[in-house]
């Protein structure tokens, strides 16, 4: 049974195991990532050298990243429909899964979400102190809210420091 590591507390665990459910994949998932077991070391570092949650184990296959994550169980255990074989058909839905990951997702979280809860110290900062992070030191994660935050506006990104 595919197993996944990862916290169900976290909105990309959360996005793999609503996929699997979609596929009506059993699969085991284990508490690791904040508040639970550490995804500092080196055996969880070996499977997934940016430290971050989710991480697929099936067989001797290790994936991290949920999108990728997702595409590789939609093309293991999917069908046409759910994610289509076809180019033409499948790249319409990639369009939308990379804006959501690489753009959407970063927009809320830097625009709406921590302004709106989250400590001050979780918010994007151009000299970000890791010992501050919510949970998590200077990572992949962080590359991509970087990424993420140049499409925002500048006057709101301001606003966020
Ligand atoms: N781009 C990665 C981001 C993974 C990520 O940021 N995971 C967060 C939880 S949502 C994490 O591992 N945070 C540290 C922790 O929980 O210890 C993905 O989509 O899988």
């Amino acid at each position: 049974m595919p197993r996944i590591y990862g916290r169900a507390t976290s909105s990309n665990v959360q996005m793999v195991m609503w996929g699997a459910a979609e596929l009506g994949l059993a699969v085991e998932r284990l508490d690791y990532g904040f508040g639970h077991a550490s995804t500092k070391t080196p055996e969880f570092l070996a499977r997934n050298p940016m430290g971050l949650v989710p991480v697929l184990q099936d067989g001797d296959l290790t994936v991290w990243e949920s999108a990728a994550i997702l595409r590789y169980l939609c093309a293991e255990y999917g069908h046409a429909p759910f994610y289509p074989a076809s180019p033409r058909t499948r790249a319409p839905l990639d369009i939308w899964a990379e804006w959501i990951k690489s753009t959407f997702t970063p927009a809320l979280l830097n625009g709406l979400f921590y302004p709106a809860g989250a400590p001050r110290s979780c918010l994007l900062s151009p000299n970000p102190d890791p010992r501050r992070r919510c949970g998590h030191s200077a990572s992949g994660q962080d590359v991509g809210y970087a990424l993420g935050a140049r499409t925002m506006d500048r006057r709101h990104r301001l606003h966020l420091r």
